[in-house]
């Protein structure tokens, strides 16, 4: 079987991790900006200053794309860069820069998949309550509209946020992303009810413009799986997909939060402080809603827990994705398993918990359509005399697509395929230790581009139509 012609072979990126030019053509502060220079709070005192220099070297890094026969570059836009103080004056630099990017991508027939929120918050914003606060909604949706009548002319595909679960989560229980708050439920799911708020709305004007193209919204995609049958393991993982799944993709594709989770957080006097209007406005959007962006890295194992709270991931060590803590209500604990594989960094791979993933998905939500915004495999590539042999990166990739494939002989309605990441880019916590992409970046040789095995791997890949997957 070949992928369809309707199938977007593409790879992604986040602005913050490669653009750089933090303080150049006008950009406001971001949050990350000011946040990745706390000591400690990244891996070695990385931050986005210079990144990988995206900025400057965009056409660069495009053309190399266009070389390796990327069908679609999924990119995000710097809020800071088109609204410098999250709610004031339009930056025209800031527009011209994704004008540009977007020309540029059209230039060689690459489909442009924009992010509009990747993590990088106007700072004015941040220290305003960031998420908490109803004005960043409205701030929002203001900078959406922006965009739209920017770049909705040549740009078709839309995602509202990014991993909507790990900003807030890590921002208000763990801490170890801005705003840097540990353990405060109650503002963790005020942030997450303010996003679904700011997706819905952003929705009923994206439709309200008729520029007929589609919008959806990207989710972490991590399903829990019991570690055995006993039951107690098994109440764990239930517990753990509606807190981490279905809180997430119910007011999205239902447009209503889920009863098992409300019923919880209303008794622990978590529940977000939201009006009746609020919460039609996400039941609206739901019918509005184009397509889910599903990032899968890994599934999590899960047992239930017995150790106290307090051990729940609080720092960055413990924040980078890897099993082994409580979750932070104390009801299950991840764990790493004997018999499973795991990257450097201690991620299980998984293609199997995709497949089975994906099939659950269809079980709850339906024939909603699928694109899979970000997969990919963190790790320190080997260079063989001169050449970097990423084997690990192609095997990975090649496991995780035959599943795609599979899933959709399956009849699952998946549209596209987004490596993780193009370009070696910044890693928000793990520096540039952790590389991704199919494209080398020589830190210690004024940043050149260099392609990798997986380069080559990846266009053959795209060239066939996956046809030997
Ligand atoms: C996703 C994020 C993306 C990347 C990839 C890979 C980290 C990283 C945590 O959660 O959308 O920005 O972020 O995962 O891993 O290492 O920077």
């Amino acid at each position: 079987m070949k992928f369809s012609k309707d199938f977007l072979f593409g790879a992604a990126s986040a602005s913050y991790q490669v653009e750089g030019a933090w303080n150049e053509d006008g950009k406001g502060v971001s949050n990350w900006d000011v946040f990745s220079k706390i000591p400690g709070k990244t891996f070695e005192g990385t931050n986005g200053d210079i990144a990988v220099d995206h900025y400057h070297r965009y056409k660069e890094d495009i053309k190399l794309m266009a070389e390796m026969g990327l069908e679609s570059y999924r990119f995000s836009i710097s809020w800071p860069r088109i609204i410098p103080n999250g709610d004031g004056k339009v930056n025209d630099k800031g527009i011209e820069f994704y004008n540009s990017i977007i020309d540029e991508c059209l230039k060689y027939g690459i489909v442009p998949f924009v992010t509009l929120y990747h993590w990088d918050l106007p700072q004015v914003l941040e220290e305003d309550g960031g998420w908490t606060n109803k004005k960043t909604v409205d701030a929002f949706v203001r900078y959406a509209n922006v965009c739209f009548k920017a770049f909705g002319d040549r740009v078709k595909h839309w995602i509202t946020f990014n991993e909507t679960i790990v900003f807030c989560s890590l921002g208000y229980l763990a801490g170890a992303h801005p705003p840097g708050i540990i353990n405060d439920p109650k503002k963790y799911f005020q942030s997450t009810h303010n996003v679904f708020l700011a997706h819905a709305r952003t929705l009923k004007d994206y439709k309200k413009l008729k520029q007929f193209g589609e919008i959806g919204i990207t989710h972490v995609f991590s399903p829990a799986f019991s570690v055995n049958e006993k039951e107690e393991n098994k109440f764990a993982a239930y517990h753990a997909n509606e807190f981490g799944l279905s809180w997430y993709y119910d007011p999205i594709l239902l447009g209503s939060y889920p009863e098992y989770v409300l019923k919880i957080i209303e008794e622990k006097g978590w529940t977000p402080q939201w009006t009746d209007e609020e919460i039609e406005d996400i039941k609206e959007a739901a019918s509005l809603n184009d397509f889910i962006g599903l990032n899968y890295y890994q599934p999590q194992r899960v047992i239930k827990n017995t150790e106290p709270i307090e051990n729940a991931s609080r720092d960055r060590e413990s924040s980078t994705g890897a099993a082994g803590s409580p979750s932070f209500d104390g009801v299950y604990s991840t764990v790493k398993m004997e018999d499973k594989k795991y990257t450097k960094w201690g991620w299980e791979i998984s293609p199997e918990g995709f497949l089975e993933g994906l099939r659950i998905l269809r079980k709850r939500y339906g024939d909603i359509k699928i694109y899979i915004t970000e997969n990919g495999l963190g790790d320190e590539d080997p260079i063989i005399d001169g050449e970097i042999m990423d084997v690990p990166r192609i095997k990975y990739i090649e496991e995780h697509l035959k599943a795609v494939k599979t899933a959709i002989k399956e009849g699952i309605h998946i549209k596209g395929y987004y490596a993780w990441s193009v370009i070696d880019l910044l890693s928000w916590l793990n520096g540039f230790k952790k590389q991704y992409g199919f494209i080398y970046v020589d830190h210690k040789d004024n940043l050149n581009r260099k392609k990798k095995l997986s380069f080559y791997w990846y266009k053959h890949i795209i060239k066939t139509r996956g046809e030997d997957l």
